[in-house]
């Protein structure tokens, strides 16, 4: 472990959700959350203001709606999100070659191997340069913690959320470690979490008081050394450049054997779940799940699963990770269970929805008669996704806020408008066609891209509507199925606190 604090680890706030507030000013400061909104959907992320409300990533839909009645839901757009990555990494990369990401908000800098820093004081500058310019190009805030190992790099920019930079000392390492859960540590997931406590282990000093020998008995010898380790902060593991990743896989070591049929395959599911999280955080999908099983006897095999086509949808991974099993017998115990993606494609599903409503918006259908994605499936009408940006002939540019019934509600606002306001369309206007996302900053001092010329930004702003958190999508859809417009006129719908 170097004696400076000069591993950056970066983690953009509330990622998503933040990007699409930076979008539509008139989400501001209100919750918004983020994830699939069909039945089975699940939260990727939510803003600070909803967490409030007690949602956050990996809950399902139906539950974040019941706890934020009245936040805006919206789908993700991957590639609106990847390309402000690209931005952030950009940024990353300019302070140093060793720059190793671990989703598309997060990564380590070696700050040190790039010159960038030596000490505190020039660790502390880089960071909050760092922030600023992040800042300055995306529009957005990102946390950082600085410190003399990557654990508690990492460490710091969670204490530092939201919007904050945190520095850990050298020398103060362990005084700060002491007194956090074992959970906090890499590698204690809430199995081990559950097995120390029941030795009485609870926080990073305990394990430094059981001492290795103790660890070692309890969890075994790998992971026991490498807690202990930890607990003593000591982490040596060095910030690896990014390399092109072959699959995205996630596995846990048991303690304890297992031998239970009924509880490996509920692992099964619980890693296959992690493993798509994972997958999604980087913005990936993939073709072939991959299973991994090492058994008792330390014999360990693999089984894999081929698609059609790429997926990050959980089901169908939890699915294909299911079936694997089925052909592997467990009967003696499993000591390790894994599963994995791989065959990458560097596009999500809801990608490939959009594309294909899109597409079909936009040409006739002769042109994709050729086209390979065969199990895409082509939506029959245009399909306008709550949060897509969408531009009109006369109105400009906005994004749906909620469609159903025929009709499509639009609000007319850009990244650097006032809020705008609704209007409904019906869903085959004319004037109304899908548009790419705006810039969220449009004057580029690093020189990255810029603003489409002559973007009429302040159009629909005349009218500053003066709503407040009540005006969620939930209640624009309400508002559409309700109303009962004739023709193609555009009418105009007020969503306000109605009594
Ligand atoms: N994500 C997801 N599903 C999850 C977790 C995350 O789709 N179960 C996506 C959405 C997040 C992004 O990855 O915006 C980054 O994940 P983070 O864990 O960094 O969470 P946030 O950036 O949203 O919030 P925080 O401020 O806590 O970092
Ligand atoms: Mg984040």
């Amino acid at each position: 472990m170097r004696n400076a604090p000069t591993i950056l680890h970066l983690d953009m706030d509330a990622f998503f959700a933040q990007a699409e507030q930076a979008s539509k000013p008139s989400l501001r400061g209100k919750a918004v959350v983020v994830g699939g909104l069909g039945p089975r959907g699940v939260v990727a992320t939510a803003s600070y203001e909803a967490r409030v409300f007690g949602v956050h990533s990996a809950m399902p839909m139906a539950q974040a709606r019941r706890r934020a009645p009245h936040a805006a839901y919206l789908v993700p757009r991957f590639a609106f999100y990847r390309s402000i990555s690209e931005q952030v990494m950009g940024l990353l990369r300019a302070l140093s070659p060793l720059v190793e990401p671990l989703s598309l908000d997060e990564a380590f800098v070696d700050l040190d191997a790039g010159r960038a820093a030596w000490d505190s004081d020039s660790a502390r500058l880089a960071g909050i340069r760092l922030r600023d310019d992040i800042r300055a190009v995306t529009g957005l805030t990102g946390s950082v913690g600085l410190a003399s190992c990557k654990m508690l790099a990492k460490i710091a920019s969670e204490q530092a959320k939201p919007d904050g930079l945190v520095l850990i000392e050298p020398g103060t390492e362990r005084a700060l470690l002491g007194p956090l859960p074992v959970r906090t540590l890499p590698g204690v997931g809430p199995a081990t979490g559950d097995h120390l406590r029941r030795a009485g282990i609870t926080t990073v000093d305990e394990i430094a008081e059981a001492g290795e020998d103790e660890l070692v008995r309890l969890l075994g010898k790998a992971h026991g050394h490498a807690l202990y380790a930890m607990a003593l902060a000591r982490d040596d593991r060095p910030v690896v450049a990014e390399r092109e990743a072959k699959s995205v896989s996630v596995e846990d070591t048991y303690d304890v054997d297992i031998h239970d049929r009924v509880r490996v395959e509920l692992e099964v599911q619980r890693l296959a779940g992690r493993c798509v999280r994972r997958l999604r955080g980087s913005g990936l999908s993939g073709r072939t799940i991959v299973l991994k099983v090492r058994r008792y006897d330390f014999s360990t095999l693999t089984r894999s699963e081929t698609l059609r086509g790429p997926t990050d949808d959980p089901g169908v991974v939890r699915e294909a990770a299911a079936r694997l099993l089925d052909s592997v017998d467990t009967t003696g115990g499993v000591r390790l269970l894994g599963v994995g993606v791989s065959g990458l494609a560097d596009f999500t599903q809801e990608d490939l929805f959009a594309q294909a409503a899109e597409e079909l918006a936009d040409g006739p259908e002769e042109e994709h008669a050729e086209e390979p994605a065969g199990d895409v499936p082509v939506p029959v009408e245009r399909q306008w996704r709550p949060g897509h940006d969408v531009r009109h002939a006369e109105l400009g540019h906005g994004w749906v806020q909620g469609s159903g019934l025929g009709r499509v509600t639009v609000r007319f606002e850009t990244p650097e408008s006032e809020p705008g306001r609704v209007r409904t369309f019906r869903t085959d206007d004319p004037g109304l066609e899908p548009a790419e996302p705006l810039p969220l900053v449009s004057s580029k001092p690093h020189g990255a891209g810029g603003a489409p010329a002559g973007e009429p930004a302040a159009e629909a702003s005349r009218e500053v509507s003066g709503e407040a958190v009540g005006e969620a999508i939930g209640a624009a859809e309400d508002e559409v199925s309700g109303s009962s417009g004739r023709g193609g006129d555009i009418s105009v719908v007020e969503f306000g606190n109605s009594p």
